[in-house]
């Protein structure tokens, strides 16, 4: 694995994505763990005002916690950390490990910034893990804007529409993702039984810890920790 390459990479394009870099049989055992915390049916944590204007419908875990501790083999995987040294440099922070889970016939993410582009400096770092195969039978494909990290705010508009450059990426068991938190991004609608993905977010020195408390849509900035809209977007 050439990391200086990949973090090269990931600075070009806000993404990168290595496939087969887990296991199948440790995706399957993790797979099952979240499927044992979920069931198929778990209730919204979201408030419907967010749930409806973001058009985002996921429901986040934070394994950690509650002291489910089985997702830690990940964020302990040497290639891992490497890897995340190269791209954010050797003092970085997890901020943590966030699960989410999106049921059958839900309409998956808008298009997204996790944090405020303002500050090129301070963003969080998506480490995404898929535990099972994401294929346009499935949905849940995850767009990308290439690019976008470097473009600072998301255009305003429709939330879910298709934009002229979006990228698709159907990663599959065992696939790991980079994704810049300024970068442009959104999951598409599910369509078969349900649709996860593990994220340890982690985040440059010295970034205040709730970096992504506010997020950028395309119809506004929502700050998560008192479920409010901050800023209407037109
Ligand atoms: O689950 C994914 O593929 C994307 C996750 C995402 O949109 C996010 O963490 O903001």
């Amino acid at each position: 694995m050439d990391i200086t390459a990949y973090a090269q990479q990931f600075w070009e394009e806000g993404y990168l994505v290595i496939e087969n870099f887990f296991e199948d049989e440790l995706m399957d055992q993790l797979n099952q763990k979240i499927i044992d915390h979920f069931g198929m049916t778990p209730d919204w944590d979201h408030s419907d005002e967010f749930i409806e204007k973001s058009a985002t419908e996921v429901v986040p875990w934070f394994p950690a916690r509650e002291g489910v501790l089985d997702f830690q083999v990940i964020e302990n995987d040497p290639r891992l950390n490497e890897l995340t040294n190269q791209v954010l440099g050797d003092k970085w922070n997890l901020l943590y490990c966030m699960i989410m889970f999106s049921k059958q016939g839900t309409k998956g993410q808008a298009w997204h910034q996790d944090c405020p582009p303002e500050n090129s400096k301070q963003f969080n770092l998506n480490r995404l893990i898929y535990t099972h195969d994401i294929t346009p039978e499935i949905g849940g494909e995850t767009l990308v804007y290439p690019n976008s990290h470097k473009m600072g705010e998301l255009t305003s508009g429709k939330p879910d529409e298709a934009l002229d450059k979006q990228v698709v990426l159907t990663p599959k068991k065992g696939t790991l993702v980079l994704l810049h938190g300024h970068t442009w991004h959104r999951v598409l609608p599910i369509k078969g039984a349900y649709r996860t993905s593990v994220n340890f977010r982690s985040t440059p020195f010295g970034t205040p810890e709730d970096i992504t408390d506010i997020a950028v849509y395309r119809n506004m900035r929502y700050k998560f920790s008192t479920s409010e809209v901050i800023e209407e977007r037109v």
